[in-house]
């Protein structure tokens, strides 16, 4: 591995890692495409499908709970980034403010730009996830998925879009953007879920 882009994990950290990932020197940016620009004043977040419908702006999300958040980070193209530091709402505390229809299964990620991503039910709603906001105590860069982002550490980095701006409910599994593309649908990293039928 090319020493400019990747550093050892420590001791402690080497149970950390998944098999196949390589620890990430700085933060490295992952876009398919433009990075949208979007102010918080503009920006909009809503809920539909099986679910009553519901559109957030920027005000609506910060009176929500707020936590500082701590995660771990891992890219299907093999780089991992320990300990990131974020601020921003649980997925658990988000779901409170919904009425979700019982028969939904799944979600489907929307984002500006026209990203998408799925998750089962099950997968989104766990205790870790979290829509991120601020990075390293700063706003959120728009490279980064700024103004907000959905994080969910437990699978391969993917899954957690940038610049979110509405979820989805469904009955059933959709695929998202990668997931037609040949990445795997669930992508949990350590059992190096990468791509579809291999
Ligand atoms: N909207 C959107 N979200 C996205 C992506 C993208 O291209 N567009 N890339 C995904 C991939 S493959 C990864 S590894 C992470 C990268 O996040 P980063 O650029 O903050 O490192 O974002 C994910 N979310
Ligand atoms: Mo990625």
């Amino acid at each position: 591995m090319e020493r400019k882009f990747f550093t050892k994990p420590e001791a402690d950290q080497k149970q950390r890692v998944p098999p196949g990932q390589y620890l990430a020197k700085g933060f490295p940016v992952l876009t398919y495409g433009e990075t949208p620009q979007v102010s918080t004043d503009n920006w909009l977040f809503k809920v539909w499908g099986l679910v009553t419908p519901k559109t957030f702006d920027w005000s609506d999300f910060m009176s929500l709970p707020q936590q500082d958040i701590t995660a771990d980070f891992h890219c299907v193209t093999r780089w991992s980034k320990l300990d990131v530091q974020w601020r921003g709402v649980r997925v658990t505390d988000f779901l409170e403010a919904l009425e979700i229809d019982p028969k939904a299964t799944h979600i489907l990620q929307h984002s500006y730009g026209g990203y998408t991503t799925n998750l089962p039910l099950d997968d989104f709603a766990r205790a870790e996830n979290f829509f991120a906001h601020t990075l390293d105590g700063e706003p959120l860069p728009a490279e980064h998925g700024g103004p907000m982002r959905l994080v969910v550490p437990h699978l391969y980095a993917w899954k957690s879009a940038k610049w979110i701006n509405g979820i989805e409910f469904l009955d059933h599994d959709e695929s998202g953007f990668w997931e037609r593309n040949g990445y795997h649908r669930r992508g949990e990293p350590w059992a190096e879920e990468r791509y579809a039928g291999r």
